[in-house]
């Protein structure tokens, strides 16, 4: 009897009075944890996303609070037609994309090769039951109006707010904060965004997404003083004026060029043996064919993969923080594909993995590729490692190749080879019996070994296609590995394989190069560069061989350059006589290995590495590109 009054007296009115904010805790959580399970195909728990769901929902719903009964009535029936109408844009677009929408592929647009499906065949009459309720709550809401609910002071509506604010945003920010602590660098780079909404649900994804693309926007209104801007220019102009006696220009005139970014392929496998087993024999024989660069480092940031690609189709260098593809993909670029264009070459990305992985379909927009050809432009019969195998995704790419219109400029992107390389099985059925790592076997470097063995036949067997096939000859390769394979946790086992006692950090930066190499028709030039050299000197060599503008580049002309020099994101640098380490503002000699003593040379080297990296942000953050190509075409057209 008692409870039986009690709950007429307080809890009955209690929630018919706020019907309206339980009624969208409820029914948003419901939407939001359905589109979650849709998106996770092979595992969804509830108790993992639920705090993290249901804090978001309550965090919106708790703005609504603030107003008079009404108007929160109607701005939560707001809400919920928005994040509806958010969901299903979602649905549809992960049903094609495998992804979820970013601001970014909104202000950017599609950018795909060769696939059409119209929106009408992705778009299911089932996903309109986001919105059912919407249109059942019309006649609902009216009769709601009518209820007497007692009406709160101001200060009293914002206290409730504060609480159930401060709560739910608190147990959101322990997700969030959970979540960078088991992926450090997801939350600032969104490199797989579709993971990072099934961890947290739809609304934190959308929330952090706008932040994002708000806050680089709103950096790149800030001015930067016109001096600055300026100096900036004079520096770029510097860089870039021509010495005068430049060799291999022109060299690409006319000429296919075909750049192959190998995931996680590092130098030191080139030229070495396992239990008298050539580890990448197919590789060693192609860079002795090939101008072969034996000091070329990759200088990638938090963006790992995209930072390569970045590198190396700008000459700029990554982000500070986060990742360029994602933070910068509203910039304009004078980037290699634009400017292959404007050659009238046809230019593609070619990657068989998921689209939006990277942002590489707002990016490569930006980057004015013509088309990119990904992972749904693949037949995925074949997985080995993170996904398509490369044999497959290199075979079908000669395919592709073959019908570009010519001349043309392809990007492609390897992937099997990819960290922690435990698809050993995978690796072992694409070559021509399994790798036998002797000492390493079942150790991540061991991995490593059969991964990279994997992927050097396949390569060998695509070029071997472009030779025999006559492609070759119209055509310059370059092949070059995006970044490290060996995490530091793992270096042991590298130190190891090298014989290195006692390493020091200089020892592992040496252990930081990537193969390089540039084929020529008719495995002309073939030679040894031992020039210290890194990513963000690709395009500067490209656009001497295929004559292209090369005024705002940080990087050098690795055929034309004397001396070495290669800076990194921390602010180390080398110029292959010494290297500095940031971390320990050490110096070290290259060849005795000994560290030295600061000298004002060496003390101005490191200045100007940082004011270098200082532009490279400035030219980032502020869209400097757009306003410097503006100026040229403005002061092109006026002459
Ligand atoms: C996936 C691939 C991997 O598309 O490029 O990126 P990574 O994890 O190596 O940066
Ligand atoms: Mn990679």
């Amino acid at each position: 009897m008692h409870i039986n009054n009690n709950f007429k007296e307080k809890v009955k009115p209690f929630l018919i009075n706020n019907l309206d904010i339980i009624y969208f805790i409820i029914i948003l959580s419901i939407k939001s944890f359905n589109f979650n399970k849709s998106i996770s195909p092979t595992y969804f728990s509830y108790i993992y996303v639920s705090a993290a769901i249901i804090s978001s929902v309550v965090i919106l719903g708790s703005i609504a609070l603030i107003f008079k009964n009404n108007t929160r009535t109607r701005l939560l029936y707001i809400f919920n037609i928005v994040i509806s109408v958010i969901i299903i844009i979602d649905t549809v677009y992960y049903r094609y994309f495998k992804d979820v929408m970013s601001l970014g592929v909104v202000r950017n647009g599609f950018l795909l090769g060769g696939v059409g499906a119209s929106v009408k065949e992705l778009i299911h009459a089932t996903d309109f039951l986001y919105l059912l309720d919407i249109f059942i709550l019309i006649p609902l809401l009216r009769l709601y109006k009518k209820v007497d609910r007692p009406k709160l002071s101001f200060i009293k509506r914002f206290a409730i707010f504060i609480i159930i604010f401060a709560i739910s945003t608190s147990v959101n920010a322990k997700k969030i904060y959970d979540l960078s602590v088991e992926q450090p660098r997801l939350i600032s780079t969104m490199f797989n965004r579709i993971y990072l909404t099934q961890l947290l649900g739809t609304i934190d994804f959308h929330v952090l997404d706008t932040y994002n693309v708000v806050s680089t926007s709103l950096s790149n209104m800030k001015k930067l003083p016109a001096e600055r801007q300026n100096e900036i220019k004079t520096y770029l102009e510097k860089k870039n004026a021509s010495t005068g006696a430049e060799k291999f220009t022109g060299d690409g005139k006319g000429k296919n060029l075909i750049v192959i970014q190998v995931e996680a392929l590092q130098q030191f496998v080139i030229n070495q043996k396992i239990n008298g087993q050539e580890i990448t024999p197919n590789l060693n024989r192609w860079i002795n064919k090939s101008m072969y660069f034996d000091n070329y480092f990759y200088q990638v940031a938090a963006g790992n993969t995209s930072d390569a690609e970045f590198l190396s189709n700008n000459s700029l260098y990554p982000a500070a923080s986060g990742a360029a593809y994602y933070m910068y993909s509203s910039d304009s670029f004078s980037s290699l594909a634009k400017e292959m264009d404007d050659k009238n070459y046809y230019t593609a990305a070619l990657h068989g993995y998921k689209e939006g992985f990277w942002n590489r379909n707002v990016m490569y927009k930006a980057e004015k590729f013509d088309d990119f050809y990904g992972e749904r432009t693949y037949n995925i019969n074949e997985n080995v490692g993170l996904g398509l195998s490369d044999k497959s995704f290199l075979n079908q790419t000669f395919d592709k190749l073959k019908t570009f219109s010519q001349p043309y400029f392809a990007f492609t992107i390897t992937l099997s080879s990819h960290y922690p390389y435990d698809d050993v099985a995978g690796y072992a059925k694409g070559t021509a019996g399994e790798f036998n790592s002797g000492k390493y076997e079942n150790t991540l470097f061991g991995n490593y070994l059969k991964g990279i063995h994997y992927t050097d036949q396949q390569l060998g067997m695509f070029l071997d296609k472009l030779e025999s096939s006559g492609m070759m000859n119209n055509s310059i390769v370059m092949l070059y590995g995006d970044h490290y394979a060996i995490p530091k946790n793992e270096m042991p086992s590298l130190y190891d394989f090298k014989g290195i006692q006692n390493p020091t950090d200089l020892d592992w930066y040496e252990l930081q190069k990537v193969p390089m190499f540039i084929h020529f028709p008719g495995d002309s030039n073939k030679s040894v560069n031992h020039l210290y050299t890194g990513q963000i000197d690709l395009f500067p060599t490209i656009a001497n061989l295929y004559n292209l503008p090369n005024k705002y580049m940080l990087g050098k002309d690795m055929l034309n350059s004397t001396s070495g020099d290669v800076k990194f994101r921390n602010g180390s640098f080398t110029d292959g006589n010494n290297f500095y380490v940031s971390w320990t503002n050490t110096y070290y000699n290259t060849k005795t290995k000994k560290v030295i003593p600061s000298t004002p040379a060496l003390e101005a080297q490191k200045n100007t590495t940082l004011t270098e990296l200082q532009y490279s942000d400035d030219i980032l953050n502020h869209n400097l590109l757009k306003k410097f190509m503006q100026e040229d075409s403005e002061s092109k057209s006026s002459k």
